[in-house]
């Protein structure tokens, strides 16, 4: 592997969740494979798990860490061509460039602006990195994608499941902020590569990025998808068209355990942060079929298992 920022950058998904799952048992097992590298994460937006999970993995690898802040760093530029007298000091040319000086391995976090969908989707900051780094660069969350949490979204899925080919429902819910679709888009395009039957289910007017939905079946109403649905991943996200809004919702898309009882015994996922008794009940989120913490502690071996694949190339 030679980078990580979508499922396309792996030849074989179910083998690196194979890796995650053998690294959970070992976590130790590899801490030479870093000694003298370098892996620094680069934050433009704030985060608590992928920050702490990307770090521990890398240091369980024998790396040295290094973590930026953008926020604390020079105001970056990456329109190409532009007379740079305002307010940006230094070209993502140059930033990209020098980071590559010190880093084995870049990792990246940038978020939507949710303003222009044709900005966001075509996930500027990612691909400046990957154009300018000359180093693997790592996905900690673009503005379209999320894929370490979805390979520890499988990893837990492939743990818990009871059957071969689980039913898997992808649920919107509500949230008092506009949010980014990159989760849900990245949960789509993981899963259609995984065992599961997954089916998308979203109010009228939350449709997904048709190319990330692909041939995912959507049911519009909720108590119908949840169905004999062994996992309920809940996400919300802000509409695609019109593009960052919060149209209004006439039911509650709340997971409450009502929900969950029309279920065939599912487990409850989320990546986390989570409005509790907005998105999901604490009665739902308390219970012993919640997995939000296993979820969490899998970014970890996720993480890990990204990082050795990479190291094993550089
Ligand atoms: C981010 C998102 O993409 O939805 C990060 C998820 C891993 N979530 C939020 O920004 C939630 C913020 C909030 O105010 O609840």
């Amino acid at each position: 592997m030679k980078q990580f920022t979508s499922v396309h950058d792996v030849s074989d998904p179910f083998q690196l969740v194979q890796e995650a799952l053998a690294l959970k048992a070992q976590p130790h097992a590899h801490t030479d494979l870093g000694r003298n590298k370098t892996v620094i994460l680069v934050f433009f937006n704030p985060s608590l798990r992928t920050r702490l999970s990307t770090e521990l993995a890398a240091k369980n690898l024998g790396c040295n860490v290094m973590t930026l802040n953008v926020a604390d760093g020079w105001k970056l530029e990456f329109a190409d061509g532009t007379v740079m007298n305002a307010g940006t000091a230094e070209h993502i040319r140059e930033a990209a460039g020098v980071m590559s000086q010190y880093a084995d391995i870049l990792a990246v976090r940038s978020f939507p602006g949710l303003e222009d969908k044709e900005k966001d989707y075509a996930d500027q900051i990612m691909r400046a990195f990957m154009e300018h780094a000359t180093v693997p660069v790592v996905s900690l969350e673009s503005a379209i994608r999320h894929p370490l949490q979805s390979l520890a979204d499988w990893v837990t899925i492939e743990e818990y499941k009871r059957r071969k080919r689980p039913k898997v429902v992808l649920s919107w819910a509500p949230h008092p902020r506009a949010l980014p679709q990159a989760v849900s888009n990245s949960f789509l395009e993981w899963m259609q590569q995984a065992p599961v039957d997954l089916v998308l289910t979203h109010p009228k007017g939350y449709e997904l990025d048709p190319s990330f939905v692909g041939d995912t079946p959507v049911i519009y109403d909720q108590e119908e998808a949840f169905a004999d649905a062994e996992f309920i991943y809940t996400k919300n996200w802000s509409a695609v068209y019109p593009y960052g809004q919060k149209p209004e919702v006439e039911k509650d898309w709340q997971i409450t355990e009502a929900k969950m009882a029309l279920t065939n015994k599912a487990f409850f996922m989320h990546c986390l942060p989570v409005r509790r008794n907005v998105v999901v009940s604490d009665g739902v989120i308390e219970s012993p079929k919640s997995l939000v913490l296993p979820q969490a502690g899998n970014r970890l071996y996720a993480a890990q298992a990204v990082l050795k694949s990479l190291l094993e190339n550089v």
